[in-house]
Parts: structure tokens; C-alpha cells; sequence
């Protein structure tokens, strides 16, 4: 009887232990980090065009005629216009499309960031058949590869959540040492026209932390 409830106790306070453990752990390490990441800013992606476009001015009525995909990520999470550089999530081991439901590409899965899933006009930049992607990188972690990809012909990004299904691959690029800026060419094979989604990912190489983007591009 008393050995039972001695070897209670200890296996709750090593639990308890382990909590606090953890509990202070996630203080220290993922506090510092969470402002310190990367976008692509060329061709912006969907945070940051809202970011860029509205941060300065996130409260302007006028946003919701002008820009209504914006307004509607300002109601939904403003941080996630704040937090542009942070959507991340680490520990895929590569494993993006079985980590990422579909319809929830653009959000690389984060609940906070659902508002960039949604359908609409989202503002667009526009690219010929072939041009560039710049990564903003405050951390300069460098990246493993990026992955790229375009929305098929017939894809409706002002319409549908987009999936897997709906993605052409383009490329996957090689290493970059870290920087603050990295930019790499893509090439298509010159078939889109109008409003397609460029949706990248960005395996950084600090450790294994993978980044999930949809930027709205015109091919003209
Ligand atoms: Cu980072």
C-alpha cells in the first residue's frame, strides 16, 4: 500500500515537472522567433500585399471597396497581416501535402491565418511567362530548396478554396546559403493568362521549418 502511493506521487511530480519544463521552454524558444522569419515580397504574398498596401492604414473604410480580400483578413486576424514573416510550421520531415488539408494551402494550415484561404479579387501582381521571386528573409536562415507551383488553367481564384489538385508543378530550386535576400527565376511554359495563384514553399535551413504561400499573380 505504501509503496503504491509513494511511486504515485513521484510519477506526478515528475510529470508535473516535465510540464513546467516545457512550459518555460516554449517561453525562451519560441517567443524570440516569432518576429524573425521571411516572406516572398516579390510577387507579395497575401499577408504582406495587405500589409504593405494597408498597414499603415488598417482601420480606412475605405479598404473594403477598394481591396475586400484585405478587409476581410483585417476583420478575421490582423495579426496575421502583422506577423507577414510568420507563417511557419516546423517538423513536417517534408511531408507538406499530407500535412495540409486542402483548402487550407494558403494558410500553410495555420488556424490564425484562414482568411488568406478565402476566395475573391485578391489584388495581383503581374508576370510574364517568365520572371522572379524574392524572399525577404530577416533571419537569413538560408533555405534547403523552394518548391513552386502555379495554379492550373481553369483554377478560379476569385471562386475556390484552392488544393493539391488544382496546382501545376513548376520547379523545385537547390540550396541558398543564408541571406537576407534570395531571388530565383521560374519559368513557365507560357500557357496561363489572367489571375493564377503562385503558391511557394520554402524549406529554411536553420532546421526543419517549412513555410506555405499563395501570392496572387496576372500573367498578361
Ligand atoms: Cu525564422
Amino acid at each position: 500500500m505504501r509503496m503504491r502511493s509513494t511511486s504515485g506521487s513521484v510519477t506526478t511530480r515528475r510529470g508535473l515537472i516535465a510540464l513546467v519544463v516545457s512550459v518555460l521552454a516554449s517561453m525562451f524558444v519560441l517567443v524570440p522567433t516569432a518576429s524573425a522569419h521571411g516572406t516572398i515580397v516579390s510577387p507579395a504574398t497575401r499577408a504582406y500585399q495587405c500589409w504593405q498596401s494597408w498597414g499603415s492604414q488598417h482601420t480606412n473604410p475605405a479598404m473594403q471597396q477598394q481591396d475586400p480580400m484585405c478587409w476581410q483578413a483585417f476583420q478575421a486576424n490582423a495579426d496575421t497581416m502583422w506577423n507577414w514573416m510568420s507563417a511557419l510550421r516546423d517538423g513536417l520531415g517534408g511531408n507538406f501535402q499530407g500535412a495540409t488539408p486542402d483548402g487550407q494551402l494558403c494558410s500553410n494550415a495555420l488556424s490564425r491565418n484562414n482568411s488568406l484561404n478565402t476566395p475573391g479579387k485578391w489584388r495581383t501582381t503581374n508576370v510574364g511567362s517568365n520572371f522572379s521571386i524574392q524572399l525577404h528573409d530577416q533571419a537569413s536562415h538560408g533555405a534547403d530548396y523552394f518548391r513552386v507551383y502555379i495554379s492550373k488553367n481553369g483554377f478560379d481564384p476569385a471562386t475556390q478554396r484552392l488544393g493539391w489538385g488544382n496546382l501545376d508543378f513548376i520547379t523545385q530550386t537547390g540550396r541558398y546559403a543564408p541571406a537576407k535576400d534570395i531571388t530565383f527565376n521560374v519559368q513557365t511554359n507560357g500557357s496561363y493568362r489572367g489571375h493564377h495563384v503562385l503558391f511557394t514553399i520554402w524549406q529554411a535551413s536553420h532546421l526543419d521549418q517549412a513555410y506555405m504561400w499563395c501570392s496572387d499573380v496576372n500573367f498578361g
